[in-house]
């Protein structure tokens, strides 16, 4: 009888422990965070981490509109996303957006008013921003003799496979709308055509249409000219000092990218908590120091290097973004944009 209850004490002391262990994982929640490849100090995630007890597993994509389709599906269970303005204009729309509670982000404060509620998110209560910039060109002045102020030297013989070009329909639509003097949210089925076809005239001299691979190749001097994301750009001067950046006079896009709550969250709380702390002075300094893009945040920009503030890659001034245009949601036109970058890459 006794062996009898020691066996029974001994079973009972193993289930505690096994459920002892189970409670304490399931109290730990973990936290999917999707965000754009080389666009954070993975430093900032350990600390969140360590803090917290929050597991982070981190995600990247390459363009919003990979995201979308990934977020969309429902295949997925992000908790947090950094998409750009029309992306994240789009997803509210589409009703694929978590109300974000700002008392729940005190650091919110920190955010430059310049930069919220703008008009994708115009009463700023689904995103909380994270960079900005804009788009233009990096050449490497080695290679190239004459001035970059135009979209059209990437029309260029001269310049033969020596261009690169973004793996990205909105950016490479919209470089080429503007080159052709119209606007990069043009809803216009000629102009649409006729940025088609430059871009189809333009097949041949492209060495590639690339991702984050642009910086290996701009820094290696494997091309002359790459339409870049000014952060990129901020980066690869860094790495190589042959290198310049230009916004074209014909203008060019302004971007923001914010973070949001999809509603395939499950971890609500968690999310706000992870968006504050990307917040916090010091991490947000930390990370924009890391990566080398713009941002919104007051007390971060305070403590950059002087250097990088008076880059005008990073700060461009009023003038230089005079004729800049933020992206909208073409809405039902979206077809059409999918259409003539389906038809470019098959050509
Ligand atoms: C980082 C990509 C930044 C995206 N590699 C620009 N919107």
């Amino acid at each position: 009888m006794k062996k009898f209850c020691y066996v029974i004490i001994a079973v009972l002391l193993i289930i505690g422990v096994f459920m002892t262990a189970g409670c304490g994982k399931s109290d730990q929640a973990t936290l999917n965070v999707y965000n754009w490849g080389d666009y954070i100090d993975d430093s900032v995630l350990a600390e969140f981490e360590q803090e917290t007890g929050i597991k982070v597993n981190y995600d990247t994509f390459t363009t919003n509109e990979d995201m979308f389709i990934k977020v969309k599906s429902g295949g997925s269970n992000y908790d947090v996303a950094i998409p750009s303005d029309y992306m994240i204009e789009k997803m509210i729309k589409e009703d694929m957006l978590e109300k974000i509670d700002l008392n729940n982000i005190p650091n919110y404060k920190y955010i430059d008013p310049a930069f919220r509620k703008l008009s994708y998110d115009p009463n700023e209560e689904y995103s909380v921003p994270y960079m900005w910039g804009t788009v233009g060109i990096l050449y490497n002045k080695t290679m190239v003799n004459d001035p970059v102020d135009s979209w059209r030297i990437l029309w260029d013989e001269k310049y033969e496979k020596q261009i690169l070009m973004l793996d990205s329909q909105r950016d490479s639509i919209g470089v080429t709308l503007k080159m052709l003097g119209y606007s990069l949210n043009s809803r216009d089925t000629q102009e649409l055509e006729a940025a088609k076809e430059a871009l189809i005239e333009q097949k041949p001299l492209v060495l590639a249409y690339v991702g984050d691979d642009v910086k290996d190749k701009m820094i290696q001097g494997e091309a002359a000219l790459a339409v870049v994301w000014s952060g990129d750009a901020v980066f690869m001067k860094w790495e190589n000092p042959d290198l310049e950046y230009a916004i074209p006079n014909e203008g060019s896009n302004l971007w923001f990218d914010a973070m949001v709550i999809p509603k395939t969250s499950t971890h609500k709380k968690e999310a706000e908590q992870f968006i504050n702390f990307m917040c916090d002075p010091e991490i947000a300094f930390k990370n924009t120091d890391y990566i080398g893009y713009s941002t919104p945040h007051t007390e971060a920009k305070k403590q950059l290097d002087p250097e990088l503030l008076q880059d005008k890659t990073a700060y461009p001034s009023e003038e230089d973004l005079k004729d800049c245009e933020i992206f909208y949601d073409p809405g039902e036109f979206l077809k059409e944009y999918d259409r003539v970058w389906t038809e470019v890459i098959a050509y």
